[in-house]
């Protein structure tokens, strides 16, 4: 393994390891990618923006001491998140498809379904209050989720 870490993926006997490392290879091999230079960076730009919201809200699945994750909490429902939120929601202002980009699923898409479920896992409650200000977003959520392939993997993933 690479780093010793997992997320790794193994392909022909060659290992790849870090999340969007390996996610991006999944989704460039899978059609899932833009080709043209300035439509990927814009996928990347979403993914990474996604990326962040979980980085904002990992913290909270760990931290031990009340007091502390209550102090983490009100910084992440009240700023940290709605500020990341927020942008999703003006990103997807503009798009008649309701994906991000074009008018079909991208790479970008899934990075912020799987992003944004993360926060729904971790905080479930507050995640149900914060979304209710972001109806593109949840429309968006609901759009990728019934997405077939990814309704028909979800109904067979393990549950954590
Ligand atoms: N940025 C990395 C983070 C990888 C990571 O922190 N993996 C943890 C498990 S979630 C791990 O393997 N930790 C053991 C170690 O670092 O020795 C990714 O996205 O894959």
């Amino acid at each position: 393994m690479p780093f010793d870490q997992v997320s790794v993926l193994e392909v022909d006997g060659q290992m790849i390891a870090q999340e969007y490392a390996i996610s991006k290879f999944l989704a460039r091999q899978f059609g899932f990618c833009s080709k043209d230079n300035m439509e990927h960076a814009r996928e990347d730009m979403y993914v990474f923006l996604s990326e962040d919201l979980c980085g904002e809200v990992e913290p909270l699945f760990f931290e031990k001491d009340k007091d502390k994750l209550a102090v983490m909490m009100k910084k992440f429902v009240e700023q940290t998140g709605p500020n990341i939120l927020s942008r999703l929601e003006t990103a997807l202002g503009n798009c008649t498809s309701g994906y991000l980009l074009g008018d079909k699923i991208s790479w970008a898409d899934m990075a912020v379904f799987s992003n944004v479920g993360a926060m729904e896992y971790i905080i479930p409650n507050e995640s149900v209050t914060l979304l209710k200000a972001y109806p593109k977003l949840t429309k968006h959520l609901d759009l990728v989720r019934s997405h077939p392939n990814i309704s028909a993997y979800l109904k067979k993933r393990p549950t954590p």
